[in-house]
C-alpha cells in the first residue's frame, strides 16, 4: 500500500521531479477524483482544517489511490495517536504543523516510523499493511513513507538548523500563512518579509541535503519556489479553487445579454 505505480512517496519526493499538490479540505470522494484527473500528483488530506476526522480519511485515500495520486495526510498536531492512524489508514506520506524544535521533528519520525528508526504503533493487520502484514512489512514501510515536519512560525525558522539535522525527517514544509501571522503581517503570506523568510529557508534546506515543501497560495507563487527548487509546491485549497470558479460563472452570467 505505501507505494503507488512502483514508486513511494518518499523516493518520488527526493528523486522525481517536484510534486505538485494542493489541499483538500473538503472531504469528498469526488473532489480527490477530479484533483487526480486535473492532474496533480498528490493531495494533502487536510485533518487540521478540514471538517473531517479519521473516520472519513480511508474513503479518500482509496480514492486518490484508484486515481493514481499520492495520499499525504496533514494532522492536527503532533500527536503519535494520530499520526499512526493516518498511516495504518494508507496515508503515503505525512504532514505535521507547527514543529517548532529539533526535539518536536524527531518525535514526529518517531511516531511515523516502525523500530528501529522509531516506535510507530504497530498492527500489522491494517489497510496500510494490505491487511495481513508480512515480516517485511516493517522496513518497506519505514522506507516508502515521507515524513514532513511543518516550519510555519518564527521558533520554527530559529530551530531551523537543528531541525534540519534531525535524522529520518525526509522534509520541511513551509506554511507562509501562519508564517506571516508569526512575523507580524497576518493575512498577507506573500509579504516581503515572508518571502524572505521562506526563500532563506528553503536554500538552507536544499544546502543541507533536506527536502523543502512549501504552501504556495498562488501560481505565481508556486513558480517561484519550485524554480528555487522546492521538492513539493502545495498551489491552493479546492475549496479556493472551487468558490472562485462559482464567482467567475455567475459573474459572466450577470454581464447584461445585450454585451455579451
Ligand atoms: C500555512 O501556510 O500556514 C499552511 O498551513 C498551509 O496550509
Ligand atoms: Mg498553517
Amino acid at each position: 500500500m505505501p507505494m503507488l505505480d512502483g514508486i513511494s512517496l518518499r523516493d518520488a519526493f527526493h528523486k522525481g521531479p517536484a510534486l505538485k499538490t494542493i489541499f483538500s479540505i473538503i472531504p469528498s470522494i469526488e473532489i480527490i477524483e477530479m484533483i487526480a484527473i486535473a492532474g496533480f500528483d498528490a493531495v494533502i488530506l487536510d485533518m487540521e482544517h478540514g471538517p473531517y476526522s479519521i473516520d472519513s480519511l480511508g474513503p479518500l485515500i482509496l480514492a486518490a489511490r484508484a486515481r493514481g495520486i499520492f495520499p499525504i495526510a496533514r494532522v492536527q498536531e503532533l500527536s503519535p495517536a494520530l499520526i499512526g492512524a493516518a498511516l495504518d489508514a494508507g496515508a503515503a506520506g505525512i504532514l505535521v504543523p507547527q514543529v517548532t524544535s529539533a526535539a518536536a521533528a524527531a518525535e514526529v519520525v518517531k511516531a511515523a516510523r516502525f523500530a528501529p528508526q522509531g516506535a510507530r504503533g504497530v498492527n500489522p493487520w491494517v489497510r496500510a499493511a494490505d491487511f495481513d502484514a508480512e515480516r517485511g512489512w516493517f522496513a518497506q514501510a519505514n522506507r516508502s513513507i515521507c515524513v514532513m515536519a511543518m516550519i510555519e512560525g518564527r521558533e520554527g525558522l530559529e530551530a531551523l538548523s537543528d531541525i534540519l539535522s534531525v535524522e529520518g525527517l525526509d522534509g520541511i514544509f513551509l506554511g507562509p500563512v501562519d508564517m506571516a501571522q508569526s512575523l507580524g503581517v497576518a493575512g498577507q503570506p506573500e509579504h516581503p518579509i515572508v518571502i524572505e523568510a521562506l526563500r532563506q529557508t528553503i536554500v538552507r534546506a536544499t544546502e543541507n541535503g533536506m527536502g523543502a515543501a512549501v504552501f504556495a497560495p498562488t501560481v505565481a507563487a508556486a513558480r517561484r519556489w519550485l524554480q528555487l527548487g522546492v521538492r513539493l509546491a502545495a498551489i491552493s485549497e479546492d475549496t479556493a479553487v472551487i468558490l472562485s470558479a462559482f464567482r467567475r460563472l455567475i459573474s459572466e452570467l450577470q454581464v447584461p445579454i445585450s454585451e455579451a
